[in-house]
């Protein structure tokens, strides 16, 4: 739980949320800061990837300041993802599917809504100095060709949402699913990812590597588990994974 309750800046152009919060930890701020932009002009994502930042969408991004180790920051991908899914099934009709997409995505009906970008910083003992938890949600655009097929809340139920409204929801669910986090520990965020989650046969790409297998499991540091064709396990801590039936071509064509 947070100690203090969160304290939204608003910008109307920023770089990036996740760079002004990180400014804002170096330089000290408590936690609950909240930074909220209307457009990015450098919005990241993992690996220093884009991410599409127009006039329209959400992007923020969380400061906190838990009391863990870095192993145990990872768990708060899985309590955003699992915030963002609650703040969609409120807003859209039944008809749309949610799924989560390991590690950091939210889909909706086969297609990439929101993505989330952890940063952090350690201290003595690797204990977490600062974490940043962002948080990008298509409202009103996606991009046409992204490295996953991508879609928007309009998109799929011809709402217009401010992202106001929508922050209001995310930070409801995130206190949520951070007090069950914090009561009864990662094995209910975790089991309850899971159930919520996309899996199945995949690809996985590494930096240098690309894996054929099937998901079937997150261990307790929320890497992924993944059954090997020679019936061996492996876990993979970070990467990006195709569902293999749909989406070959996208895994290899970008
Ligand atoms: C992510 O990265 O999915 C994390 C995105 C986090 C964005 C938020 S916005 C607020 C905060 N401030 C920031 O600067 N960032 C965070 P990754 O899994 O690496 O996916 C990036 C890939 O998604 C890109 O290479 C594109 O192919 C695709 N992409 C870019 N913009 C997108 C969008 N708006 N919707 C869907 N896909 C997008």
């Amino acid at each position: 739980m947070l100690s203090k309750p969160y304290r939204i800046r608003l910008f109307e152009e920023i770089d990036s949320t996740n760079t002004e919060a990180k400014k804002a930890a170096i330089a000290g701020e408590p936690e609950g800061l909240v930074i909220l932009a209307k457009r990015q002009t450098a919005g990241r994502g993992r690996y220093g990837r884009k991410w599409e930042s127009p006039e329209g969408n959400l992007y923020v991004s969380i400061l906190l300041r838990p009391d863990c180790l870095l192993h145990e920051a990872e768990h708060y991908s899985f309590v955003t993802g699992l915030a963002i899914y609650d703040t969609l099934l409120s807003i859209l009709p039944s008809s749309c599917k949610i799924k989560l997409k390991w590690p950091n995505d939210v889909l909706v009906n086969e297609k990439k809504i929101s993505g989330i970008l952890l940063e952090g910083s350690t201290g003595k003992n690797s204990k977490m100095e600062w974490l940043i938890i962002g948080i990008g949600i298509n409202i009103l655009h996606h991009p046409k060709n992204a490295l996953y097929p991508a879609t928007s809340i309009l998109a799929e139920s011809g709402k217009k949402l401010t992202a106001e409204v929508l922050l209001d929801n995310i930070l409801f669910f995130f206190e949520k699913w951070n007090e069950v986090l914090s009561k009864d520990g990662f094995s209910v965020i975790r089991q309850t990812w899971l159930a919520r989650a996309k899996t199945g046969k995949i690809i996985v790409q590494l930096p240098n590597e690309t894996i054929e297998g099937f998901f079937i499991d997150l261990d307790e540091r929320g890497h992924l588990i993944l059954d090997l064709p020679n019936g061996s396990k492996r876990a993979i801590a970070a990467g990006d994974i195709f569902f293999q039936e749909r989406e070959k071509q996208d895994a290899f064509g970008y």
